[in-house]
């Protein structure tokens, strides 16, 4: 069994209220659901699931398929056969009963399929469980402004963490250009290889935003006040995403607080939005996997000593030798290094 597939179990530990008894035996027989209905779930709200069914027999969130026009929204809740299998947003489902998308229609949600990726929120003091977000996200999107608010690199570093550690390609997002220059952040980010684009709501989005975004997954992450609303209402001019909020937490109560939203691009490819998500959790981040994210470093890692974590206190750790001969670049190293000291701050340093 892959360490993924391990982890997507270890997450399934959800349920909503107590599980009905059961009063018939339960077959030994899966039932099977290849005639039900796929669909994505583009958000959810206490126990209630909204799935997006596209026209025809589209396979939802297929990389390079435009927005379907005639997609349409189904309610839906979850079947009792699915247990302690939790339904998150972006996931791929199946769906039985109605799936008409009728007003006061409920679907059931039979079958969730395996997740390639898993993003989860950071546990806080509230919920102290960090829990699984989203599902099948292919890039993280670390919006930054460059000013007002401030940005802050460590924030930034753990964001890369995650995004690595679940495999899913960070964008560094660098918002608000129009108040300052990116050129400092751009140079501490360099020598770690990730993408970044820079906007500005007073010109024109770049093509490369739209080039990085289309048919991929993508979920905007950063603080509130980022421009996160802001530029989704740019990339999907009929989102109406409320922006300018004070914050985005305050008076909606805990629910709504982790809510994520998935939106079709008009150019192909979903955006997910997430209001109340500041970090992700890094508790279970292995240094051993991280590396595996940096394939040069990799490589060299494997002259370490058993049990190496490469960290700057190893005394016999191959990155400083490689680093010695010039095998590889001492900043690369230094970044790389600092993303891995990154795990142990709090979400809010
Ligand atoms: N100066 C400037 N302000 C921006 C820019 N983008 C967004 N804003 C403003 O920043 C505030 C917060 O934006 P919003 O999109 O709501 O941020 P969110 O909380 O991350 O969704 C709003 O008042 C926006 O008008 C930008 O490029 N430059
Ligand atoms: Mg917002
Ligand atoms: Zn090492």
């Amino acid at each position: 069994m892959s360490s993924r597939q391990r982890r997507f179990e270890v997450d399934d530990h959800e349920s909503y209220g107590r599980p009905a008894r059961r009063t018939r035996p339960r077959t030994k027989q899966r039932p099977n659901y290849t005639d039900a209905t796929t669909a994505v779930v583009v958000t959810r709200d206490r126990g209630r699931y909204t799935c997006r069914v596209e026209a025809g027999a589209v396979t939802t969130g297929d990389a390079g398929t435009a927005a379907d026009a005639g997609a349409r929204q189904v309610l839906a809740m979850r079947a009792r056969t699915l247990g302690r299998t939790s339904v998150i947003v972006g996931d791929r489902v199946r769906l039985v009963g109605d799936v008409s998308g009728d007003p006061g229609t409920l679907a059931r949600i039979v079958e969730v399929e395996e997740r390639a990726t898993v993003l989860r929120r950071t546990a806080d003091d509230d919920d102290p469980i960090e829990r699984p977000i989203v599902a099948n996200a292919d890039q993280l999107v670390i919006v930054t402004a460059l000013a007002d608010p401030p940005p802050r690199p460590r924030l930034i570093d753990r964001c890369l963490v995650a995004a690595y550690d679940a495999d899913v390609e960070p964008l560094l997002c660098l918002t608000k250009a129009d108040l300052a220059s990116p050129d400092d952040l751009l140079d501490i980010y360099r020598p770690l290889g990730v993408h970044s684009v820079v906007t500005r709501h007073d010109e024109e989005l770049g093509d490369l935003v739209r080039e990085r975004l289309a048919g991929r997954v993508s979920v905007l992450v950063g603080h509130s006040g980022v421009g996160k609303s802001t530029l989704v209402n740019t990339l999907i001019p009929d989102a109406h995403r409320a922006t300018g909020e004070v914050s985005d937490v305050t008076g909606r109560g805990r629910h709504t607080s982790t809510q994520a939203v998935m939106l079709p691009l008009p150019f192909g490819g979903w955006i997910v939005d997430t209001p109340g998500i500041r970090s992700f959790g890094l508790a279970h981040v292995d240094p051993h996997r991280l590396i595996g994210a940096f394939g040069d470093l990799d490589d060299v890692a494997e002259e370490c000593p058993r049990g190496c974590t490469h960290q700057r206190t190893e005394p016999e750790c191959a990155l400083d030798d490689a680093v010695a001969e010039g095998r590889l670049d001492a900043a690369r190293v230094e970044s790389y290094r600092r993303l891995l000291d990154s795990r142990e701050l709090r979400a809010g340093d």
